[in-house]
């Protein structure tokens, strides 16, 4: 754990050399390399038909260092036309994640994103979530995920934003942490990154007391993570990178040689039972898997990395079901305040989308919905013309046999007899 160049220790590069260092602490090392193709073979082999479905993967990309020329372009090319044509408003946790992108590792889109003068843009969107929560009960344009995304741009890359604001909503207690109660493992990790950036900006003058606050936020938050971890994953699969990130920051954690084997050994698991399938989900846990937080977004070390990776570039088959020849039987409910049934046959290896489409052909009226594309597929925006709105906190929550989904209706797979549900909630 040398640095890698002597350099004169002047004050600055002492300060920008400690969070470096402390990031090396849970890393997989070259024996266990290959464990990692998986990850990096489902993000080149992805299509990504919208700008913002490639955000993570070029962040992650860049982060980590590794270099596939084509695919970077293409990402970074789309992402710049979609915010030059303006045509869709971008929500701030996604230009948060482009200009994040864009801008790691010191490279040529740094003029765009000085030229497209993205950092003001993200300014007055990190304000317009904070006046929608005045006007709404608190409640964010989107979420707290994409508010810590947004003030943590600000911070790695110079913009504006207001202390006051930090130390008033990014209070631990704050309700946009926790999604009916339960702590949200992602939302809590990304805002320890954003407030770890903000203790160290050393542009930004606090007092003390400012100081302390922050630092007791960031402490009681990676408390809470630590309290959601069971067998070495914090969350579920799908939040523990994140967390890793949150950690290795933040706590001694993962100082601890025994708690990295857990974690490691639950994640490896994890990808060999091929658990990361879309390219968002490897792009979420790779940077951790390799010692890197987004907070080196803006480090001279950024990118760096001394690995090959043996990458294979075939398309893999249609994310589709594989088509398994025979039909199930499963029951589909929509749970509004009264339940509407129904029964419907699908082939064997369908998702629970196909299940909402078959009881929509049967009624319409019933059963119709609506989608987004989103990052991790296909987001259920409105059931019988009744839309999730974030002002008032209401979505349409995925069950099967009683139980949330920890995956989307497109990724879903359903089972002979099972019982799915979707439900009008409250988060
Ligand atoms: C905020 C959030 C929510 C909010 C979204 C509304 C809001 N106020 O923004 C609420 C609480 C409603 C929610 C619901 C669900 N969520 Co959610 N959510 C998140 C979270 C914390 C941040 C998303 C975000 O803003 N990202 C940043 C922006 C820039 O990216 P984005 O893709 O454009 O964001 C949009 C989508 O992510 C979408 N969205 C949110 N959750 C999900 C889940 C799925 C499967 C899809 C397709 C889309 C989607 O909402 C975002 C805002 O519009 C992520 C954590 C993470 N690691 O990403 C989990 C996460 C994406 N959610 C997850 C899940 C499982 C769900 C549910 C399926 C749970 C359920 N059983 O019903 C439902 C979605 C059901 C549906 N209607 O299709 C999982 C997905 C795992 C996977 N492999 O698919 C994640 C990763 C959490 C986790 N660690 O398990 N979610
Ligand atoms: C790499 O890590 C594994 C466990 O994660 C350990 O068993 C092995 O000894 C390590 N190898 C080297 C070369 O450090
Ligand atoms: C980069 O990725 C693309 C697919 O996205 C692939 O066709 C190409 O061969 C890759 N190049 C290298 C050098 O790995
Ligand atoms: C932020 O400003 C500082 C001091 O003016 C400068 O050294 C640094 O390069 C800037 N960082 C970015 C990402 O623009
Ligand atoms: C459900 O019932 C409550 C109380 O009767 C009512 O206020 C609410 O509007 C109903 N919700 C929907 C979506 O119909
Ligand atoms: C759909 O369900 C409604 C309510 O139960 C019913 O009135 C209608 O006839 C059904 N339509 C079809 C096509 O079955
Ligand atoms: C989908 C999947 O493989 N999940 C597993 C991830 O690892 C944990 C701990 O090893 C298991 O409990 C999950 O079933």
């Amino acid at each position: 754990m040398r640095p890698s160049r002597h350099l004169p220790l002047t004050g600055l590069l002492f300060f920008s050399l400690i969070p470096s260092q402390l990031c090396q602490i849970c890393v997989v090392n070259e024996t266990n390399f290959w464990r990692l193709e998986p990850l990096i073979n489902r993000m080149l082999n992805a299509n990504y038909p919208k700008g913002t479905l490639g955000l993570n993967v070029l962040l992650t990309f860049r982060l980590v260092g590794i270099k596939n020329q084509s695919l970077e372009q293409q990402l970074s090319q789309q992402i710049k036309e979609d915010i030059n044509s303006g045509e869709m408003e971008l929500t701030s946790g996604e230009l948060a994640l482009g200009i994040l992108g864009l801008g790691a590792c010191e490279n040529q889109d740094e003029e765009f994103i000085h030229g497209a003068r993205l950092v003001s843009k993200l300014e007055a969107k990190f304000q317009a979530e904070i006046q929608n929560m005045e006007a709404h009960d608190g409640n964010p344009l989107t979420n707290y995920y994409q508010l810590s995304l947004a003030l943590l741009a600000l911070c790695l890359f110079n913009g504006s934003y207001s202390i006051t604001s930090v130390t008033d909503y990014f209070t631990p207690e704050n309700k946009n942490y926790y999604f009916e109660d339960q702590f949200s493992v992602d939302t809590g990790a990304m805002a320890v990154l954003a407030l770890t950036c903000v203790q160290r900006n050393t542009q930004k003058k606090m007092d003390v007391n400012t100081e302390g606050k922050i630092s007791n936020y960031v402490a009681s938050l990676a408390n809470k993570i630590q309290a959601e971890g069971k067998q070495g994953l914090f969350g579920n699969i799908f939040s523990t990178g994140d967390a890793m990130q949150a950690l290795f920051v933040s706590s001694d954690y993962y100082k601890n040689e025994a708690n990295c084997r857990e974690t490691l050994r639950a994640v490896f698991d994890n990808i060999s039972r091929g658990a990361f399938y879309s390219p968002i989900s490897a792009a979420q846990i790779l940077p951790a898997l390799m010692g890197k937080t987004y907070l080196d977004v803006t480090n001279p070390s950024c990118g760096h990395n001394s690995v090959k990776f043996n990458t294979c570039t075939e398309k893999p088959g249609t994310v589709a079901p594989t088509s398994a020849p025979g039909n199930i039987l499963v029951k589909y409910s929509v749970r509004i305040n009264e339940t509407s049934h129904t029964e419907v046959t699908v082939r064997k290896g369908s998702v629970f989308l196909d299940v909402m489409k078959a009881a929509q052909e049967k009624n319409e009226t019933l059963f119709r919905f609506t989608v987004e594309e989103t990052m991790w597929g296909p987001y259920v925006t409105s059931v019988q013309g009744i839309r999730a709105n974030n002002n008032d906190r209401t979505y349409w929550k995925l069950l099967s046999n009683g139980q949330p989904l920890s995956q989307g209706a497109g990724s879903h797979v359903v089972q002979n007899g099972d019982n799915l549900e979707v439900r009008w909630s409250k988060y």
